[in-house]
């Protein structure tokens, strides 16, 4: 077979791409709605205790993948999102951390990598309180996971406390959280950085290529890559970039994952404003528990003023990612910059601004695209298709669309969201589209796109009601110091 002109097939055409079990060629919907197709893609990467992100590309269990498709899945199967997370924190290591995978040992090593082998958990982690029994990498994922457990009690409160679910979360959650704010403050300004490119979710984004740079890449013959066996080489990062990430995570393990002299550290708004979000769940789940959850509110509050502090840049109207090394902003635009619109306590000011950078040349929003594109559609390095530089991704969209409800900005929400359900359905619940035209990219049939559809199919449009609720007390405002 002539893989590469398959996998290069127009993506006008999304649905007669044959990747991920996919409709090759002519019509392309199966029948019946979009809550049960969405349903069904669910179902089909369900293993029995956890949701894969994709059969073919990412055959384990991924941490922020997971936190998501819990969101989901708790309008399917309330008990099936409370397993979700409770397997994931399962493998949660002692001091805290919740690895990014979490193997399964029945599928073939070469079928991922990096493999089990590669990071070697229960013995280079051996100091860091990596579990014995289950096998993990070594780095981290975006804190969506206290969020999610919160969105997944309110789906079912009656289920949740009969079986005593957070009651039996909030401690892993707390230490989770406990671990990013005191292990991972490499920056020293109150915030979490990531030492993985990985770690931050948004693999490839221009805003790691500089602190990338100085990374000596490890060289190609020293590792096989799996995923271009499933996806097209120009919808995935570089092997130079592979090069640096194996490098990066090579050393870190070979630290015992250790946390103090990385050799890439950044401080991501969208990471940290998770982080803040999942913060405030926890006080609401604090609450439930009998407690205040007064001192978490407070401390999400110190956080979102820390964000400003230390990643709010007026001139472009949005947040930028940090590079701890230079101690400098990064001067790229990423979707990133945009997320802490899911924030309460955002100063009024920023969040303004964030409505009109998503509105202006640079994302575009009703403008020229329809979804928010990963990275500034006039930026140096933007391309439709290359993953985390350009395309369009269905968890940054929920994030943003919430944002947008969050703030009163009900129609462009609204719009958003209608947007978001027709890509959805018309791309085969892709991972990731082109934001011009909506075609399909990289895996068909993925998780977290179908699972944040059922989580739209089950918002009232454009009602506020539930934002607060679920993202913290509703009050706005502040002025930018
Ligand atoms: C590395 C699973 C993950 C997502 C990430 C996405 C991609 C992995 C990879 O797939 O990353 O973790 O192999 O490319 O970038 O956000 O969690 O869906």
């Amino acid at each position: 077979m002539n893989r590469t002109s398959q996998l290069t097939a127009p993506r006008t055409a999304p649905h007669e791409r044959g990747r991920d079990g996919a409709a090759v060629h002519g019509p392309v919907r199966p029948a019946g709605s979009l809550h049960r197709r969405a349903a069904e893609v669910l179902d089909g990467n369900w293993t029995g205790a956890s949701t894969v992100p994709s059969r073919s590309l990412y055959p384990h269990q991924w941490s922020w993948d997971s936190a998501f498709v819990a969101i989901g899945l708790r309008h399917l199967s309330p008990l099936r999102a409370q397993t979700e997370l409770e397997t994931l924190l399962d493998a949660q290591w002692g001091d805290g951390r919740i690895p990014h995978i979490v193997f399964n040992p029945s599928v073939p090593l070469d079928a991922y990598f990096p493999s089990p082998d590669f990071w070697r958990s229960s013995s280079a982690g051996r100091a860091a309180g990596a579990p014995r029994t289950v096998q993990t990498s070594g780095i981290v994922q975006p804190p969506v996971h206290a969020l999610a457990a919160w969105l997944v009690h309110t789906a079912d409160p009656g289920l949740s406390r009969s079986r005593s679910f957070l009651a039996r979360v909030y401690p892993r959650l707390a230490a989770w959280h406990r671990y990013l704010l005191h292990r991972r403050d490499l920056g020293g300004g109150g915030l979490a950085s990531v030492v993985h490119p990985w770690e931050q979710g948004m693999d490839n984004a221009p805003s790691w290529d500089a602190p990338l740079s100085r990374v000596v890449p490890a060289p190609a013959r020293s590792f096989r890559r799996a995923d271009l066996a499933h996806g097209a080489p120009e919808d995935r990062p570089t092997d130079l970039d592979y090069g640096r990430y194996v490098r990066l995570a090579a050393d870190y393990r070979d630290a015992g994952y250790g946390d103090g002299a990385a050799g890439f550290a950044v401080e991501d708004p969208a990471f940290n404003a998770l982080l803040i979000a999942s913060e405030h769940a926890l006080a609401r789940i604090a609450r439930e528990l009998g407690a205040t959850g007064t001192a978490r509110d407070a401390r999400a509050r110190r956080l979102t003023a820390a964000l400003v502090d230390r990643l709010w840049d007026p001139a472009q109207g949005m947040f930028l990612c940090r590079d701890v090394r230079t101690d400098a902003l990064v001067p790229e635009r990423g979707v990133s910059g945009l997320v802490p619109l899911i924030l309460p306590a955002l100063p009024r000011e920023a969040a303004a601004a964030l409505v009109r950078t998503l509105r202006g040349p640079h994302f575009g929003l009703g403008a020229t695209t329809r979804l928010v594109p990963s990275y500034d559609l006039t930026g140096h390095a933007f391309d439709p298709h290359r993953y985390w530089r350009g395309p369009a991704w269905f968890n940054t969209n929920w994030l943003v669309e919430r944002g947008l409800r969050l703030h009163g900005e009900y129609d462009r929400a609204r719009r958003l969201r209608a947007a978001l359900l027709e890509t959805a359905d018309a791309s085969g619940f892709a991972e990731y589209v082109d934001p011009y035209t909506g075609g399909a990219c990289g895996a068909l049939g993925f998780s977290w796109t179908a699972a944040l559809t059922l989580d739209l199919l089950h918002e009232a449009p454009g009602a506020a009601h539930g934002t607060t609720e679920e993202f913290g007390e509703g009050a706005l405002g502040g002025d930018l110091r």
